[in-house]
C-alpha cells in the first residue's frame, strides 16, 4: 500500500521522525532551499501537513496542497494555521493540548521567580568574582504575598494560578466569564483593572485576532513601575513596541518573555535591557512533554489515515 504523503514544515526530534518516516512519505519543507519550487513540486500529492505551533500553515501553503485532508500541529497553539481556510475546505486541524500544560506553567512561574529575585544577575555575580570583590548582591523584591493577575484562565492559566497560590500569592484573573473551577480567585474581567490590581501579570491566553495586543499601553500603564509582565503564550498578545517603550522608560518594572514577534529573531531593543528575562520559546521543552506532543502529532495523522476519529480535533 502506498504511504500517505505528508508535508513536514519543521524539524522534529529523531524519536518522532523515525515513526513518521516509517508510516508516511515525509516531504521536508524546512530543508528545501527554494521553498516555493518545493511546494509546487510536492503540493499536489500532499494529503497531510505536520507542523509546529509557531510555524503553522498559512493560506499560501494550504493553497499549494489541493488534496490536503489534515493538518497536525505539534503545539497547543494553532494561531499560525489558517483554520478558517482549512474549515472551508473540510480539512481537519489537530493540536497537542493538555500534555504540555504543566511544563508551560512551570516555566512561567520559574521565569517570574528568577526575574523577581535577580537570579541570572546573581549567578553572574558569583561567576565573575563580584561576590568576593564587592560583597553582598543587591537586595531584590519579595515575591510571596504579592498579587498575581492571570490573563486567560484556560488550561495553562489555571495551572499557573495553582502554582502561584502555592507561593502564597493572591490570585485574580481575567477571562470571558468567571470560572466555576476558580471559586477562591478574584474575577476581574477588564484587563486594565486586572493589571492595576496585579504585581505580576501573566499572559496565558490562546492567541487569536481578538486577543491581538490585548496587553497594550493602557494595560502596561496600569501595571506600573513595580509590575512585571510574564508571557508564555504568543507574542501577538502583547503590543511589543509599547512593552519595549515601557521597559525602557521603567513605567513597567520588568518582563519575563518566552515568545517574541518575528522569533527566533528578536527586536535588539530587548537585548539592551536589564529588566527583561528572555527565553527561546521553550516552555514546553522537556523530553517528557515533547515526546508526548510528538506522539499526539503522529497518532492524529495515523487515526485520520486509518479512518478513525481524531484525538484532538480543533475545527
Ligand atoms: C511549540 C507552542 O509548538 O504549544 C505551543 O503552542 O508554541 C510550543 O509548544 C514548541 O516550541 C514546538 O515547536
Amino acid at each position: 500500500m502506498t504511504k500517505p504523503e505528508i508535508l513536514q514544515v519543521g524539524y522534529y526530534p529523531e524519536w518522532d521522525q523515525g515513526p513518521l518516516d516509517a508510516a508516511f512519505t515525509m516531504h521536508r519543507y524546512f530543508e528545501a532551499d527554494d521553498k516555493a519550487a518545493f511546494l509546487a513540486q510536492v503540493g499536489p500529492a500532499v494529503r497531510g501537513i505536520a507542523t509546529r505551533g509557531e510555524l503553522g500553515a498559512d493560506k499560501s501553503m494550504l493553497d499549494a496542497c489541493p488534496n490536503l485532508e489534515v493538518v497536525s500541529v505539534y503545539g497547543v497553539g494553532y494561531d499560525a494555521v489558517d483554520v478558517a481556510a482549512c474549515t472551508a475546505r473540510g480539512i481537519h486541524v489537530t493540536n497537542t493540548p493538555d500534555v504540555l500544560t504543566k511544563d508551560v506553567a512551570d516555566l512561567g512561574v520559574a521565569m517570574m521567580l528568577a526575574q523577581a529575585r535577580g537570579m541570572i544577575g546573581a549567578s553572574q555575580w558569583v561567576r565573575d568574582g563580584s561576590w568576593e570583590a564587592q560583597g553582598l548582591y543587591p537586595l531584590q523584591s519579595r515575591v510571596w504575598g504579592k498579587k498575581a493577575g492571570v490573563l486567560g484562565l484556560g488550561r495553562i492559566g489555571f495551572e499557573v494560578a495553582k502554582r502561584l497560590a502555592g507561593f502564597d500569592l493572591d490570585i485574580a484573573y481575567s477571562d470571558v466569564t468567571a470560572k466555576d473551577y476558580a471559586p477562591d480567585w478574584t474575577f476581574i474581567p477588564d484587563p486594565v483593572a486586572l493589571a492595576r490590581h496585579a504585581d505580576f501579570l501573566f499572559v496565558t491566553l490562546a492567541a487569536s485576532a481578538e486577543t491581538r495586543h490585548i496587553v497594550n499601553k493602557p494595560v502596561l500603564d496600569a501595571l506600573g513601575p513595580e509590575g512585571m509582565v510574564i508571557n508564555v503564550s504568543r507574542a501577538s498578545n502583547i503590543d511589543e513596541d509599547a512593552l519595549l517603550d515601557a521597559l525602557e522608560s521603567k513605567t513597567v518594572g520588568a518582563a519575563a518573555l518566552d515568545v517574541f514577534a518575528g522569533e527566533p529573531a528578536l527586536n535588539p531593543r530587548f537585548l539592551a535591557l536589564d529588566n527583561v528575562m528572555v527565553q527561546p520559546h521553550h516552555a514546553s521543552g522537556t523530553f517528557e512533554t515533547r515526546k508526548a506532543m510528538g506522539k499526539l502529532v503522529f497518532d492524529n495523522l495515523a487515526a485520520h489515515f486509518a479512518g478513525q476519529p481524531l484525538l484532538t480535533l480543533v475545527n
